[in-house]
């Protein structure tokens, strides 16, 4: 079971995920993100860079899509996804949400600290925000609030905390709540 706050973040980050807002997730919305990941990454079409970043995109949801699609209509409803990440992120066994968690992140440092000293800078977590258009506004607050040491950078540890608690936490109080930007304004029904 998933509480009604864990609920409100897995709509949230739904909503991330259905780029183009039509409303379900497919493979269209990953390319799109791809594709944006690139254009402010500065990653020019068809060089390796590009179909890394493609790939990777691509990976997320062929990866999961079996399992999540129930119905196989090629897309996920918001009631498939909440299942699928309810069983298999929310409430799996310890190990493989850890697993989980790690994958996160090795996947945003590796895409985002573009110039590799281990750390997601202000500017790289700016990236993140623009390239999954979330709400720049937001950004340097959730910045802080997941820079727990506060020397302005994301260390692998700090963004591994957030993303556990992002998912996982029922806290409202929790700062990796703010991984994506402000939950707030969303309803809690
Ligand atoms: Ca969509
Ligand atoms: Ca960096
Ligand atoms: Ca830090």
């Amino acid at each position: 079971m998933i509480s009604a706050f864990q609920e409100t973040k897995l709509r949230m980050f739904y909503n991330i995920l259905d780029y183009d807002k039509n409303g379900f997730i497919e493979i269209d919305d990953f390319e799109g993100i791809g594709e944006n990941i690139c254009l402010i990454l500065g990653i020019d079409e068809d060089v390796p860079a590009w179909h890394m970043v493609m790939e990777g995109c691509r990976k997320v949801w062929t990866d999961v899509y079996e399992y999540v699609d129930t119905n196989r209509d090629e897309k996920a409803s918001f009631y498939e996804w909440l299942r699928y990440a309810d069983e298999k992120i929310v409430n799996c066994d310890d190990e493989a949400y850890n697993s989980y968690v790690n994958s996160v992140v090795e996947h945003i440092f590796q895409m985002f600290d573009q110039d590799e000293d281990n750390y997601i800078s202000l500017k790289e977590y700016l990236d993140i925000f623009m390239s999954f258009r979330l709400e720049v506004r937001y950004s340097a607050k959730a910045f802080t609030k997941i820079d727990k040491n506060s020397d302005d950078m994301i260390s692998r540890e700090e963004l591994r905390a957030a993303v556990y608690d992002f998912f996982r936490s029922d806290d409202v109080a929790a700062k990796g709540n703010w991984l994506f930007g402000s939950w707030e304004e969303l309803s809690l029904d």
